[in-house]
């Protein structure tokens, strides 16, 4: 994976142009944010440019909703690298991504909020975490009033019971003036109008979890409450965690593992991606990553640390494939936890 030198902006924008050469991968353009950037989504297939969207088996990753999560951006970008520079290989894992690339179609948007990103690399601005809407008008973008929560925006329950999302344009959750209103839930509202997705990974940081809805109510559980749990195993068989197979060929977790949970119980949200994405039929879940050998400075901390990177990538790297592998036929798990 070639990091471009320097602070990491914009730098999906020089991968994703790298990638769009290739046979397997088309360019969508979803959106423009309120800043004038596009809004990008790859999709990944084989064939992708000719053939028709929403031919196969469909999975969406996506990340960086909130403009500071850069590791989860990491996570999601690995994991578009992992198909596109391992297909055609003859290795173990270039026959796992050209299996899933020839019969899935894997889409990604690792940057749903680019006007944010952005921002966060301006002096004093590192922790920004909502769009760049300018909510008062004042012609000024990015004061503590200004910006709304992307994921607070989406339709589905917008705003319900006024608990888990705010009105108050200073709150770090604003859900914005009307329910699906920014360019970046709009996006992604463009997609769940082209693809008939099978599930979603909506990365975050940065509490080591792995979520599925519903996060606007916590009494009844979703009619696939068990199906989100056995792709996501429980606190001791984890799905997104440090790992390996043994050589018995069976996956041994040996670390760090991401707590998985009904996203409600970590507190309430309406709004949210997942909530939307699973009112739309899709298997949606919220991991929130975490790097965890950095000095605690904040949750959102992020330290250009290659093997670090990788690593919080590779926790990731068998629930991605099991997204993907299972896509075809998602009541019947095609776990890597057996
Ligand atoms: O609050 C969020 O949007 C997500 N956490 S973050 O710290 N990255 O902001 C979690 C959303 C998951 N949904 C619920 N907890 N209901
Ligand atoms: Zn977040």
């Amino acid at each position: 994976y070639d990091r471009v030198a320097g602070d990491g902006k914009e730098q999906y924008l020089e991968l994703y142009d790298r990638l769009e050469g290739m046979s397997i991968v088309k360019k969508v353009i979803l959106g423009k944010t309120h800043m004038g950037r596009d809004i990008v989504a790859l999709k990944v297939t084989q064939n992708a440019k000719a053939r028709t969207d929403n031919t196969r088996p469909a999975v969406l990753y996506n990340a960086m909703q909130h403009a500071r999560e850069w590791l989860a951006g990491e996570t999601c970008k690995r994991s578009l690298n992992y198909f596109t520079t391992n297909y055609g290989k003859a290795t173990p894992d270039g026959a796992i991504a050209t299996e899933l690339v020839n019969t899935r179609e894997l889409w990604f948007v690792c940057v749903n909020n680019p006007d944010g990103y952005e921002y966060t690399f301006t002096p004093g601005n590192r922790l920004w975490r909502k769009n760049m809407a300018d909510n008062n008008g004042n012609g000024v973008r990015g004061e503590p009033v200004d910006g709304v929560d992307p994921n607070r925006n989406h339709a589905t329950h917008w705003g319900f019971d006024n608990e888990g999302s705010s009105n108050d344009l200073l709150s770090e959750t604003y859900r914005g003036p009307a329910p699906d209103s920014e360019p970046e839930t709009k996006a992604i509202k463009k997609l769940w109008d082209m693809v008939d997705f099978v599930f979603n990974k909506n990365d975050h940081t940065a509490a080591e979890l792995l979520l599925w809805p519903n996060g606007f109510q916590q009494y009844t559980p979703v009619p696939d409450h068990e199906l989100f749990e056995a792709y996501a195993g429980d606190d001791d068989r984890s799905a997104i965690a440090d790992g390996h197979y043994n050589a018995d060929g069976e996956w041994e977790i040996t670390g760090n593992r991401f707590d998985p949970d009904l996203s409600a119980e970590l507190y309430i949200t309406n709004g949210d991606l997942t909530d939307d994405a699973y009112a739309h039929g899709i298997l949606a879940y919220t991991p929130e990553g975490s790097q965890p050998n950095i000095p605690n400075v904040s949750g959102f901390e992020f330290q250009d640390v290659e093997a670090d990177i990788q690593a919080e990538f590779l926790r990731h790297k068998e629930f991605v494939l099991d997204l993907a592998r299972s896509a075809d036929d998602p009541a019947n798990p095609i776990s890597h936890l057996g």
